[in-house]
């Protein structure tokens, strides 16, 4: 893979890193008036799924998505303007960090419903088919999410049909606070893959170049017509599930085995292994503050949204 290429995805982790630990930031500031669930951790694989993607390409999310939408492209002013509830957000301010949508970049939407999203998805790549667009559909979701029976009905559909969808399950080990093996028979959530005839693979999630490999395959199996596919991604969600959760239920060392695989510290120690120089990464790292620091200032001066407006954009307007 060119250099380029590398650097794009340690920017697009080191942003939504960033974001997310400002966004922590300001909420215990007071200036985030809403629950904050980040995805610290899990950057690689919200990065190397949307880099197969195109920007027509579809994405659906889940109740921790900053990091998808920032990966498909949402400017982090505008989304930080929404996560503050400001009329200049994604959503008008209606949506907050939960609900960050974009169609115009291809994001259908975060949404806090558990498994949710999967229907949601599946009609998206059931247009996408109808139409002959060309798009994909790549659709979030969390191991807790993997047992909604929406899901499995998803599953099932796309695969009779042979949809151009990507399941992507963030196996970040815990949903909310119960393990998965107190709530999944299997281990490898992959598995699952075989009841629906489709192929499935339990990826690394914390390597954002398995992720990107194991989807390029997948999307292209999609874009031929071929039918989806099941990413499981393994990872770890190294912060609460929201912010202020104490995380008792999380053994320490555990904790400290997946601080040690921090997906951002493994890629740059790869990069600078393949002879990039860290001033070239402090570099990105630098102008990432700048956009940080833009975004904050940009979410800050943007005005609430007037009162009197306030059932707009909660009922479609026919
Ligand atoms: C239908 C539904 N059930 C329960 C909840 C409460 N809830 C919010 S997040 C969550 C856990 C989701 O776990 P997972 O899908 O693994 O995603 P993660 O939080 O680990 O990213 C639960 C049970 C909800 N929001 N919606």
């Amino acid at each position: 893979m060119k250099n380029a290429h590398l650097l794009d995805l340690y920017r697009v982790m080191k942003t939504i890193r960033r974001f997310e630990e400002v966004g922590c930031q300001l909420l215990i500031e007071g200036k985030i008036p809403a629950s904050l669930h980040t995805s610290i951790g899990q950057e690689a694989v919200a990065a190397g799924i949307c880099a197969s993607l195109s920007a027509a390409d579809l994405i659906v999310s889940n109740h921790r998505g900053h990091g998808h939408c920032i990966a498909k492209g949402v400017d982090a002013r505008v989304m930080m303007a929404e996560l503050m509830g400001k009329a200049a957000g994604t959503n008008a301010g209606r949506g907050g960090s939960m609900h960050v949508a974009d169609p115009e970049l291809g994001v259908l939407g975060a949404n806090g419903i558990v498994g949710a999203g999967v229907p949601i998805a599946l009609g998206a790549a059931y247009a996408c088919r109808v139409r002959n667009s060309g798009q994909i559909v790549a659709c979030f979701y969390g191991d807790g999410a993997a047992n909604e029976g929406g899901c499995h009905e998803a599953m099932n559909i796309a695969a009779l049909w042979k949809l151009p969808l990507i399941f992507v399950c963030e196996h970040n080990g815990y949903a909310e606070m119960t393990p998965q093996a107190v709530h999944a028979s299997v281990r490898d959530l992959a598995v699952r893959a075989a009841a629906y005839d489709m192929p499935g693979e339990t990826v690394d999630g914390n390597d954002v170049l398995a992720v990107r490999a194991a989807m390029e395959t997948a999307a292209g199996r999609a874009r031929r017509g071929e039918g989806p596919t099941l990413l499981e991604c393994k990872t770890y969600r190294m912060r609460g599930h929201f912010e202020g959760d104490p995380q008792r239920y999380k053994p320490a060392e555990e904790q400290a085995q997946w601080k040690e695989r921090d997906p951002i510290g493994l890629f740059r120690a790869k990069l600078v292994g393949q002879d990039v120089s860290p001033a070239t990464l402090d570099e990105i790292d630098r102008e990432i503050e700048e956009i940080m620091r833009d975004a904050i200032a940009f979410g800050e001066s943007a005005e609430l949204p007037d009162a009197a407006e306030v059932a707009r954009h909660v009922y479609a307007e026919v």
